[in-house]
């Protein structure tokens, strides 16, 4: 950081200041994680001045050649660490994969399945006000109240009805495991393309702790930061058949020159997630939320679905009487980071909805385990029961932080 300090004293600061927030602080955001040194210093490294719109062997502008080494293994890496097909290793983000998935294989218009945001779904899966919500006609399935699951046979009463073009499956705020094979079921009765979103569960897929849709479904895509703890990115994986469209969509349909650096942060993050080291984390990150679930749910903290089957908890805070954003704000301030998230149901709104989702691959990055959790719950428990005592707040800020501090991050000395 030494070039940054001696030219630019705001920007400095303030990343000083988030290392101190994210050593000190106990992260429980579900799609947070941190990468490691080696991807970090492929994001910040010299990739990042060059342009190479195309793809590699094929591109627009000279100069290449290191380039195309670096996307031909980010490519081959990917495809072998899903057992996919094809591989395009483009997409700046989530949000962008999952349009150019829309924009390669959908007319505007078309009719399209995805779950409802409020039921732990995706903006990108249909939500009005957004662009998958304006261009293409989506019918939204939601989970059933009572079980907090995807009730499957109102997926298929749904797909028979509106005999949809395109099925997305794989969701955001969803704690338990996705019937991969009974969708495919489903879509092959209709006709429908069959699209994953393991944005969240790529890690876990990829550490073969969670069933992977690869074999299954026609597209797959991923953010390359959650689980899978690479850098901020996506990828978009397919069948053969569909290569040529996804790869048209991605560029020059909808982007411009790929991001090299982060696609070398790629690269580096999927052969780390080929290591057994891997295999381990993603069990311990199962492990963990099982404990944590278990010993919030001694603590009468009532989960959706009544527990978890992958590395994430959505807690209704009714019973409780503290709204999301109040336990959020709460929580923050002791130095223990999630977000506020709407149940299935939702009686209030999405700004002050009335649950919490949490979450545990950060925390089992840094070697967290059951006895941790234990005292996590104990501490959200305790927030949660006294949430006005400042006081009590203050304590219990102090004890996260000895805490975190016996578990390092990458790239933060403490
Ligand atoms: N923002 C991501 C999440 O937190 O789940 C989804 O895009």
């Amino acid at each position: 950081m030494s070039n940054i300090q001696a030219q630019d004293q705001e920007i400095y600061e303030a990343i000083e200041r988030e290392k101190r927030r994210q050593a000190e602080g106990i992260e429980l955001i579900p799609s947070e994680n941190y990468t490691s040194e080696a991807v970090m210093e492929a994001c910040g490294s010299v990739l990042t001045n060059k342009y190479s719109e195309g793809y590699p062997g094929k591109r627009y502008y000279g100069g290449q050649e290191n380039i195309d080494t670096i996307e031909t293994h980010a490519i081959n890496r990917a495809k072998e660490l899903f057992g996919a097909e094809h591989a395009n290793v483009q997409p700046y983000s989530g949000s962008p994969a999952n349009t150019a998935i829309y924009f390669a294989l959908l007319e505007f218009g078309d009719t399209v399945m995805g779950l409802k945001l409020e039921h732990g779904g995706h903006i990108t899966h249909g939500l009005p006000i957004a662009f998958s919500g304006r261009a293409y006609n989506f019918v939204q399935y939601e989970v059933n109240i009572e079980t907090g699951r995807i009730d499957m046979e109102n997926v298929r009463k749904m797909a028979l009805e509106n005999k949809p073009k395109m099925i997305v499956a794989g969701y955001t705020a969803y704690p338990r495991d996705i019937e991969w094979k009974k969708f495919k079921e489903i879509a092959d009765e209709v006709g429908a393309i069959t699209v994953a979103d393991i944005s969240h569960t790529a890690g876990l897929i990829a550490g073969g702790a969670l069933q992977s849709p690869v074999p299954y479904f026609d597209v797959i895509m991923t953010t390359t930061h959650k689980t899978l703890r690479g850098p901020r990115g996506a990828i978009i994986l397919c069948k053969e058949k569909f290569a040529k469209a996804i790869d048209r969509a991605v560029f020059p349909g909808l982007q411009g020159g790929p991001h090299e650096n982060a696609i070398a942060g790629k690269a580096i993050a999927f052969k780390e997630a080929m290591q057994p080291e891997f295999k381990q984390y993603a069990e311990q990150v199962k492990k963990n939320a099982h404990h944590l679930a278990d010993e919030l749910k001694k603590r009468d903290f009532k989960l959706v679905s009544d527990g978890t089957d992958t590395h994430l908890l959505l807690i209704d805070l009714t019973n409780k009487n503290v709204p999301g954003k109040q336990a959020q704000d709460a929580l923050d301030e002791v130095g223990m980071t999630l977000n506020k998230n709407t149940i299935p149901g939702e009686p209030r709104s999405p700004f002050d909805p009335s649950g919490i989702r949490l979450g545990t691959p950060a925390i089992t990055t840094r070697g967290m385990k059951e006895p941790e959790m234990e005292r996590i719950a104990q501490w959200i428990d305790k927030v949660i029961s006294n949430i006005d005592d400042k006081a009590l707040h203050a304590q219990i800020k102090e004890e996260v932080k000895e805490m975190c501090l016996g578990f390092p991050v990458p790239g933060i000395a403490t």
